[in-house]
């Protein structure tokens, strides 16, 4: 098979002015105007409402190729578009080739009758997509989010680029991904569908092979490579179209998700050849694992649990949305930094939420190889769906398209039909039309489970997140399924409202901040630097969501002295939001089996609920998470006048150690202490010590006193935490003189951190952006901490001078003084 690379030398051309631009793909409408200077960069203050205007008129791409006779001698010709955004209609050569309207499918078309000697050209057409939903949404109003341009749900492009409560109207155009142009005589490799069958000692693994044409005489070796490179071979000669293979592995070494184990990776290669020459080869990484999801009732509900290679593993991590409104943007390199990111706070799952688009065949290369078990959402979210005979015939061959690109991937846990559609249906106050709910049905919980049974039956089937199972049951149960909790932050309920629910799978639930300093000038002028000007309101979506940071502000700390006191404070919720609800659910380990918060990562620069904002950068709650999803968690129940102590034990053996807890006042003085040995078994949480202050803290000294717990593994410390018996704001802390000191090693920046009194919320800040191995902590009086960065993963050099210079150092104590 010839496969030639039609990624280079197109064009871009603006109808209406008649400009042209070179691009190469993946390309888009806004981001080649960007590159030509046509239109300022659509992120930069309220530069957004410009880009809109960009999405109202048609642009043309296209591109003058070669094609001498060799390549026509080919029996067959085809061209391949793996992803057009959206509505266009390609012609090659002044022929019609074909109209789309979907940017989730993979389009294969015979170009073989219209290629000619010579010079060939291939137009795409990109019609707006805001004139075409305008049109659709007149003749049949559907519900959705307001936040969105009004009809964004009647085509099959990712909603989140009409805007969402987090993302700004740009609705591009282009080709994002890459166009190849295929030749080949005889025969080809159609599909291969792997599926694996465990036994205790042994896995078999099937491997069906399916060609074009059912031809005798072609061979095929279907190889099966250990992770270490040995190699075990079959060879077939071909009978039939789809030929089955069998490979026994005895002691196979598994696939596990991060902290469990190895990610080992084997390799499925199969070569076809006629009369001994190779045609066509294909090239499958794959891991050996079972992963399943139980749903079963139980005592307290009806489970909702992942079980990775037999054992029941408590999934941590978040929803991951597109990361970049603008799709030529994004990189492998981009993408493996947020997954590297992940791992390094803990994360064994990221859901892929339904709003946006099928990630690239790297995310899940790059999740196999780090770990991440994969929630895939379908494409729908939050919207009623239409289900016209187009429709239905369009959304089955996408979700064709994308399950047999992904299926084979150790990392793909579970299929989801989509986002809380079910339960919008239900309770957003939408009208309850027949018609809609049996669209709902067919799509949710009877075709896509068809296809789901019938191209990759391994993998489980969800209808929606949350559902407690389907058919508009009791979508939000808190016993049974999944569910989206937004009491807290939508709800304006207490952080503490978390503790009143066991769910068996949180699979959402959020708190918004700011991002940093730095991510705000890259938007703002000086004088837009307030959360209520015209341009920091643009870049909140969630309509008055800076009042909801204010309310939650006034409930737990003092009023910031200036702006940037509140971009940190504003940080210094959302973690301890967050991290009051997980903590909870993980101490609960065994009736709750999941949290996944709202949301890993931002599409431009924005207020939101994301841990790592646009440009990568660990907001409090990321550092929070690396803490709060440690697989051995040290975490305090704290009441009035009494605390539990609480250890959960993630790993797959027991373990032991020691807690040492002390009572103190807010100059660290020692009120009350005492250790304790601990063990805890396998994947379970344990309650170690309960305490009661009862004689010691009351009116008074409570906003003066605090526990400090410290958990030693094999005589060190493994972690230790603190909690205040008072709101913050009310709690007494003294300045607590910060001291630092840096020292290096050939490997590391070693910084070491001192406070006179007790404080919390250390941030460290530097000129250039790197990761701390901790940040926002707490800190006793003369105990140091020391703050390691990893020179390796510096992307700009950076001297121990440099760092003293422009290190920066605040902490609670620093919001109002
Ligand atoms: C959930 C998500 C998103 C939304 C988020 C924050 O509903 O599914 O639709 O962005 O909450 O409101």
């Amino acid at each position: 098979m010839l496969k030639v690379n039609f990624n280079d030398s197109w064009t871009m051309k603006d109808l209406q002015t008649k400009k042209e631009f070179d691009v190469k793909l993946p390309a888009s409408v806004m981001n080649a105007l960007l590159d030509a200077k046509e239109i300022d960069d659509p992120f930069y203050r309220d530069n957004e409402d410009q880009a809109l205007e960009v999405a109202k008129k048609d642009y043309l791409f296209y591109k003058t190729f070669e094609v001498d006779q060799t390549l026509l001698t080919h029996e067959e010709i085809t061209i391949t578009f793996h992803g057009i955004d959206t509505i266009s209609e390609i012609s090659l050569n002044g022929h019609r080739l074909a109209t789309t309207e979907n940017m989730h499918r993979i389009y294969e078309w015979n170009v073989k009758p219209f290629l000619v000697e010579g010079e060939n050209v291939i137009q795409v057409m990109l019609f707006s997509p805001l004139k075409y939903i305008e049109e659709k949404q007149a003749n049949d109003r559907l519900a959705g989010v307001h936040h969105a341009v009004d009809g964004y749900q009647h085509v099959r492009k990712a909603h989140s680029m009409y805007g969402w409560d987090w993302g700004p109207k740009i609705p591009d155009l282009g080709l994002w991904r890459d166009v190849e142009l295929k030749a080949w005589n005889d025969n080809r490799l159609e599909d291969i569908h792997i599926r694996q069958i465990h036994e205790s000692n042994q896995v078999q693994v099937m491997v069906d092979v399916t060609v074009e044409n059912e031809v005798d005489k072609n061979e095929t070796t279907i190889l099966l490579k250990d992770p270490d490179g040995h190699t075990v071979s079959h060879e077939i000669v071909h009978q039939q179209q789809t030929e089955q293979v069998l490979f026994e592995i005895e002691n196979p070494q598994r696939w596990w998700p991060a902290g469990y184990g190895e990610q080992s990776l084997y390799t499925v290669e199969v070569l076809l050849k006629k009369d001994g020459e190779q045609i066509d080869s294909l090239i499958k990484r794959i891991g050996l694992r079972t992963i399943e999801v139980k749903h079963e009732a139980d005592e307290w509900g009806k489970s909702f649990e992942f079980i990775v290679n037999g054992y029941p593993i408590f999934m941590k991590g978040a929803n991951y949305i597109p990361e970049d409104n603008l799709l030529p943007r994004t990189s492998k390199e981009r993408t493996e930094r947020l997954i590297q990111d992940s791992v390094a706070a803990h994360f064994n799952m990221i859901r892929v939420w339904g709003g946006g688009h099928y990630p690239e065949d790297y995310f899940y290369d790059l999740c196999d190889q780090y770990g991440i078990v994969v929630w895939q959402d379908f494409m729908y979210a939050c919207s009623v769906y239409r289900l016209t005979d187009q429709f239905e015939q369009n959304v089955r061959q996408e979700a064709i398209d994308q399950i047999k690109r992904i299926r084979y991937h150790a990392s793909l846990g579970i299929w989801c039909g989509n986002n809380e559609v079910e339960e919008a249906m239900e309770h957003w106050g939408w009208p309850k039309k027949a018609d809609w709910r049996r669209d709902y049905i067919k799509l949710f919980e009877i075709i896509l489970p068809e296809i789901v049974a019938e191209y990759d039956p391994q993998t489980f089937y969800w209808s929606s997140s949350p559902s407690s199972g389907g058919g508009f049951d009791a979508p939000r149960d808190p016993n049974i399924g999944d569910v989206h909790y937004w009491e807290v932050w939508h709800g304006q309920k207490p952080f503490t409202d978390y503790r009143n629910y066991y769910f068996r799978f949180c699979s959402e639930f959020g708190f918004q901040s700011f991002p940093s300093m730095k991510t705000i000038e890259s938007f703002t002028k000086p004088e837009d630097r307030n959360i209520f000007s015209r341009v920091m309101e643009k870049h909140q979506k969630n309509d008055d969501a800076n009042g909801m940071i204010l309310y939650y502000l006034s409930e737990n700390f003092l009023y910031p002295k200036n702006f940037d006191a509140l971009l940190y404070t504003s940080q210094l919720l959302q973690a301890e939001a967050i991290k009051y609800g997980v903590e909870h659910w993980r101490r609960n380990l065994g009736r709750c089996m999941g949290s996944l918060y709202w949301q890993l990562n931002d599409c431009w620069p924005v207020a939101s609920w994301s841990s790592l904002d646009y440009y990568g950068r660990w907001k409090a709650l990321h550092y929070y998470t690396k803490k709060f999803y440690d697989p051995i968690l040290l975490s305090i129940e704290e009441g009035e006048k009494d605390a539990s102590i609480y250890v959960t034990n993630d790993h797959l053996e027991a373990i032991n150690g020691r807690i040492e807890w002390k009572l103190r006042d807010n100059q660290s003085n020692i009120i009350r202490e005492d250790r304790l040995d601990i063990d805890v078994d396998a994947l379970s949480a344990k309650s170690c010590q309960y305490l009661d202050f009862a004689d010691l803290i009351n009116n008074e000294t409570k906003y003066q006193t605090y526990l400090e717990a410290t958990l030693y593994i094999d005589g060190q410390v493994y972690s230790s935490t603190t909690v205040i018996f008072a709101k913050t704001k009310h709690f007494e802390f003294l300045n607590p003189q910060l001291r630092v000191t840096v020292a290096e090693s050939d490997e590391q920046f070693l910084i070491s951190v001192s406070a006179t009194s007790y404080t919390k919320y250390v941030e460290l800040q530097l000129e250039q952006d790197v990761v701390l191995s901790d940040n926002f902590f707490d800190l006793s009086a003369n105990e140091p901490k020391i703050v390691t960065i990893d020179k390796n993963n510096l992307t700009q050099s950076l001297t121990k001078a440099d760092l003293e210079k422009t290190l920066n150092i605040r902490s609670v104590y620093h919001i109002t003084h």
